[in-house]
């Protein structure tokens, strides 16, 4: 069986094989779709269907040792670094073969091995968890770096404005990725945001900031590895914002009704699928008939593990109780 750990690898300086990682997030959050539809999974769920090229530039990018922090919105991310289906999908669905063994679900994704934290759903809270991850590389002297990948609501939390300021003024290793994806929740970004470009919002902690387009998978890469260089070599930290867009509503149950008319047909024209497809087939690296068959096979193969899935075991009831740590002594 293939580990995290070789899937994360398996794209390093691999263009196809990171434009497959895109396929299987698009076709995966389409499967977590419909089963949330038919109702064989509980609670909620946030896709990231339209951000592939985002997730993909991060993990073909930083190195397996290296730390994201991310949010709810992270089966993609998960995926990107290196999580199997198999093993999303089963927390996802309450399994005991998901990566936190089915108490986390969705919105709580893990795995240490290609450096996920475990994910939150509370707005910004990846962003200090960074930072601290960051402070622990400086003071172990090591050369690793963390990453906060977040969206451009929790430009708005405190704890955005906290993390960046310790970041910079400790210089850490870190790098704060805001995917500004347009929308917070169910609000249009001016609703909430009286600026448009987020990135400047660095200005105020005096640390180096760049907009990208989070369409564009070479265009992650390029301004990532400016970001990662800094941070490695003791320069600190870097605000990058990655214009994206949503496909999809905030949640599950959100239509997404609210969105202006034409606003996702116009983002549709600079799908990352579409544009790396582009690039793959002007570069002779694929052609539309492998494609189509990549994406059928990619198709039944996760059917095939839906189906898995659901037949795993559930957790016992003990498991709730695992993995809690508590002080021995508590000092009064
Ligand atoms: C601290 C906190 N406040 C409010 C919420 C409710 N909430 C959930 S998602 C969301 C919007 C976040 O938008 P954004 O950061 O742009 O991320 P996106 O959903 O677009 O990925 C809000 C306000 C929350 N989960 N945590
Ligand atoms: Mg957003």
């Amino acid at each position: 069986m293939t580990t995290s750990l070789e899937r994360r690898n398996s794209l390093y300086g691999n263009d196809l094989a990171c434009y497959e990682r895109m396929v299987e997030i698009r076709e995966f959050e389409k499967i977590t779709n419909a089963l949330f539809a038919e109702g064989s999974i509980r609670g909620t769920t946030h896709l990231a269907v339209g951000q592939e090229a985002l997730t993909l530039g991060i993990s073909s990018t930083l190195k397996p040792n290296d730390v994201v922090a991310a949010t709810y919105r992270s089966h993609a991310i998960g995926l990107a670094l290196g999580l199997s289906p198999e093993s999303v999908l089963a927390e996802i669905m309450g399994k005991a073969t998901g990566c936190c063994g089915g108490v986390g679900g969705s919105m709580h994704l893990c795995d240490t091995t290609v450096g996920l934290l475990p994910t939150s759903a509370i707005i910004g809270a990846g962003i200090p968890v960074a930072a601290g991850a960051a402070l622990a590389f400086q003071v172990q002297k090591t050369d690793q770096i963390a990453l906060a990948l977040f969206g451009d609501g929790a430009t708005n939390i405190g704890a955005f404005h906290e993390g960046l300021n310790l970041a910079a003024i400790w210089k850490l290793p870190v790098i704060f990725i805001c995917d500004n994806n347009v929308y917070g929740e169910y609000s249009r970004i001016e609703k909430t945001t009286p600026i448009e470009d987020l990135h400047i919002r660095a200005e105020s902690y005096a640390m180096p900031h760049m907009s990208l387009d989070g369409m564009d998978i070479h265009a992650v890469r390029s301004g990532l590895t400016d970001a990662i260089n800094r941070a490695r070599t003791g320069g600190g930290p870097t605000l990058i914002e990655a214009k994206t867009y949503r496909f999809s509503g905030h949640s599950r149950a959100d239509q997404a009704l609210y969105r202006p008319e034409g606003e996702l047909k116009e983002w549709q024209k600079k799908d990352p699928l579409l544009v790396t497809e582009k690039d793959l087939i002007k570069r002779n690296l694929i052609t539309r008939n492998e494609i189509e068959s990549m994406k059928e096979n990619m198709v039944s193969e996760l059917t095939a593990v839906a189906k898995k899935v659901a037949n795993d075991p559930e957790p016992e009831l003990s498991a709730m109780f695992s993995n809690i740590w508590t002080p021995s002594k508590v000092a009064i």
